[in-house]
């Protein structure tokens, strides 16, 4: 029952891929998943005042995992929007989603013009400087269902974004744009990782918004 659920769940996000994507561009990885990446999906200079926007609105707020039995400081700021009961558990914790905001809301319906998936939520991350960083993981939460879309936003600015796939070791990088969008789906979270390293170049600001679908575990 619950494996026919996702079954059903990742051939319609496999339509979607292909219907929408494939004829626009070539994924970024040569096997196991796909990375579709669109710079200039927003302008520069909406970006940049989207930018100040979600620095200055958002409920950005620090946050603790669990490693080696150890409680450690998070180095980014995090947010987690999204509609009622998109409940997301990861780094040891349970996330309850903030409401969306109108902005949010807005990037949300842009990227439904180009995936039209019905994102539940959206992830919110803000780099300070190059101090601030992601490390190595895959998005392979249960609640994300089996082959998740995940669609990536980028404003402020440009950041390195490294995959590696868990066999080959084959590394792909990309520099996210302001503006731009990333899209992962397929596969992608089973067999690659991804990170945002930090860098010692001087950087300013980054935020980071990944819109998924959360499929309530009881659900499931
Ligand atoms: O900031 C980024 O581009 C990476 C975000 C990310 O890996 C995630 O939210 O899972």
């Amino acid at each position: 029952m619950c494996r026919r659920r996702w079954v059903a769940s990742s051939v319609c996000f496999d339509r979607v891929v292909c219907e929408q994507l494939v004829s626009r561009s070539t994924s970024l990885v040569p096997c196991d998943g796909d990375v579709h990446y669109f710079p200039g999906f927003i302008s520069r200079s909406e970006a940049d005042s989207i930018f100040d926007e979600l620095v200055k609105t958002l409920d950005w707020q620090t946050e603790e995992l669990s490693l080696y039995g150890k409680r450690i400081l998070v180095p980014r700021l995090v947010a987690w929007y999204g509609d009622r009961g998109a409940v997301y558990r990861y780094s040891g914790a349970r996330h309850e989603p903030l409401p969306w905001s109108p902005l949010l809301l807005a990037l949300r319906e842009r990227v439904a013009g180009l995936v039209p998936c019905s994102f539940h939520s959206v992830l919110a991350n803000y780099y300070r400087d190059g101090t601030d960083s992601m490390g190595w993981h895959s998005d392979k939460e249960p609640e994300l269902g089996l082959n998740p879309v995940i669609a990536s936003l980028s404003f402020g600015a440009a950041r390195l974004f490294k995959l590696q796939h868990t066999k080959t070791k084959q590394v792909v990088d990309i520099v996210l744009e302001p503006g731009s969008l990333l899209l992962m789906g397929g596969s992608l979270q089973h067999h690659w990782r991804h990170c945002l390293p930090k860098t010692r170049q001087p950087v300013s600001g980054r935020v980071n918004l990944t819109f998924r679908r959360i499929i309530p575990l009881a659900n499931m």
